[in-house]
Order: C-alpha cells, then sequence, then structure tokens
C-alpha cells in the first residue's frame, strides 16, 4: 500500500472515531444538589452505538452502584445486566471514580439503578435513570413513579457485560473510595486483560472467595489512559507506516 494512501486511511479511521459521542452522567448528588443525594445527573441520555457513557462517582459522601434493571422492575437487577457494584467516597477524591460502558444497541432503552439500600433503598427514592428512553414510550418519569412503588431493592450482582452496554473494565477507584463487590460478581465478571478492579484504591468483597484487595499506586494518569487507548493505537499503526518507508 502507498503510503499516501495509508496516511488517508489514518485520516478516515481518525474521522470515524471522532464521531463516537461521550456522556457523563454523575452518580449521586449532595445535600446541597438540586433534587438532592439519590439520583443520576442527567437521569436520562441519547447514547448512539459506540457512544462512551462514563458515570463519574461524583456524590460526596457517597456508597452508590450503577445497575441495570428493567422498565418493568426498576429495582432488581436485570439478568444477564451490567452492575459496578458499590463505590463508597468519604471524602473529595482526585480523580472521582469512573466507570465506563459503551452502547452496543441504541434501539432498545437501558434502565439503570442504585441498588444501595442504606439508609433507605436509594432506588425507591428516586436514584434511577435510562439511556435511549424512546419517545412516546415508557419515560423517566413513569420509571422513577415505579421505582417509588418497589417494595424492596435488589442486591444481586451480574458483572460488566450487560444488555445493550457492556462495560470492559471495573470502575477505576482512586485511593480514597473503596469498592464493595458482592459475592457473586467475581465469577460472572472477567474483566479482559489490563482491567481492573481498583486502581489504587482498594476493592472489597461481600465474600470471601471474591476478595481482591489491591495496593495499586494512587494514579491520576489512569483515567487519561484509558482514553488514550486509541491515540495509542493510531500511533502504532504510524509508527509502521514509517517502517515501510
Ligand atoms: C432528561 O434529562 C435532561 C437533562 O439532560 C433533563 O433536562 C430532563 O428533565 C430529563 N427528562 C426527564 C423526563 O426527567
Ligand atoms: C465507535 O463505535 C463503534 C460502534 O458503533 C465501535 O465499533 C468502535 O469501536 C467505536 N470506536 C471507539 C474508538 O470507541
Ligand atoms: C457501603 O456499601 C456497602 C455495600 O452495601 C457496605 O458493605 C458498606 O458497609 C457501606 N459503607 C458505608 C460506610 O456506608
Ligand atoms: C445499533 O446496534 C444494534 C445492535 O447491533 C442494531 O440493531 C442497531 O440497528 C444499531 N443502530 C443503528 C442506528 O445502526
Ligand atoms: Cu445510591
Amino acid at each position: 500500500m502507498r503510503l499516501s494512501s495509508f496516511v488517508g486511511l489514518l485520516v478516515v479511521a481518525a474521522v470515524a472515531a471522532a464521531q463516537n459521542q461521550t456522556v457523563m452522567i454523575a452518580v449521586g448528588g449532595e445535600s446541597n444538589t438540586p433534587g438532592g443525594i439519590f439520583q443520576f445527573i442527567p437521569n436520562n441520555a441519547t447514547a448512539p452505538n459506540g457512544t462512551v457513557v462514563t458515570f463519574q462517582f461524583s456524590g460526596i459522601p457517597g456508597n452508590h452502584s450503577v445497575t441495570q434493571s428493567s422498565f418493568d422492575s426498576p429495582c432488581e437487577p436485570l439478568a444477564g445486566g451490567f452492575d459496578s457494584g458499590w463505590i463508597l467516597i468519604e471524602a473529595a477524591t482526585t480523580p472521582l471514580p469512573t466507570w465506563t460502558i459503551t452502547i452496543e444497541n441504541d434501539q432498545t432503552p437501558i434502565w439503570f439503578y442504585c441498588k444501595q439500600l442504606n439508609p433507605s433503598p436509594h432506588c425507591i427514592a428516586g436514584m434511577v435513570g435510562g439511556i435511549n428512553i424512546q419517545p412516546g414510550a415508557n419515560s423517566i418519569t413513569a420509571f422513577q413513579a415505579k421505582a417509588a412503588s418497589a417494595g424492596s431493592s435488589g442486591q444481586g450482582q451480574n458483572g460488566l457485560v450487560g444488555v445493550g452496554a457492556s462495560a470492559s473494565a471495573e470502575p477505576l477507584v482512586p485511593s480514597g473510595a473503596t469498592h464493595f463487590l458482592g459475592v457473586s460478581i467475581s465469577a460472572s465478571a472477567t474483566a479482559p486483560a489490563g482491567g481492573s478492579s481498583a486502581a489504587g484504591g482498594s476493592t472489597t468483597a461481600g465474600g470471601s472467595s471474591a476478595s481482591s484487595s489491591s495496593t495499586g499506586t494512587p494514579s491520576n494518569a489512569i483515567p487519561m489512559a484509558v482514553n488514550l487507548n486509541f491515540l495509542v493505537v493510531l500511533l502504532g499503526m504510524f509508527a509502521g507506516a514509517m517502517m515501510v518507508l
């Protein structure tokens, strides 16, 4: 292949990648946030296939999760759904813990809730959200109303792979925050190589066999490293082109 066409391909690849959207959703508010502590902000978003949705655990203090559910059962984990596990932030930490999922099917709404029960179920208090809610169909308001009348909130864990959206790694949890995993997540959440459940923070499992405490070094660079993945690939391709030369 001629270098000029190779470079052309690189440009096409870069433009195509740049078109994938990113969406940021805050997990938890603070006591003085309009709407209070128990919410996702925003609680609804439009995210075409390929969109990287970053959940930023920004409610401080907070102890929240992002757990996939269904419109019919807002506060119960969806079979085969994604689940971040709980992330506890007791005091301000930099960077904030984040978890990213990538949208794989934008044709069906993706509903989620926070499964924390203390001091009372956050889901029932309104901590629910939806992605790609269809106009004229089930609304976020209806979902929240359904959650408010739920009798209980399920704690079961599924893992990284969800229905219509999946994560490729456990949440990035800096030192100062704690990641609690349930007993079953270790069985179903197999992070791809390079995935780490605790980047400098600590991971605590609810069950003895699922424990995987981490004492990794705190690193502000980790979220950025994730974002730079594509750049690294591009650089690699560029280096390859140079060698062809
Ligand atoms: C959807 O989210 C937007 C913010 O992005 C908000 O303004 C709007 O009120 C939300 N819709 C509902 C029905 O809550
Ligand atoms: C962009 O989205 C497509 C799916 O629509 C996906 O295959 C591709 O990997 C995404 N690119 C990046 C850089 O995330
Ligand atoms: C945070 O939530 C986890 C899971 O419910 C629980 O084990 C832990 O005790 C909680 N910590 C605090 C300080 O609320
Ligand atoms: C997004 O991906 C799903 C699943 O592959 C597919 O059914 C749907 O048509 C895609 N959406 C668009 C807008 O292409
Ligand atoms: Cu919560």
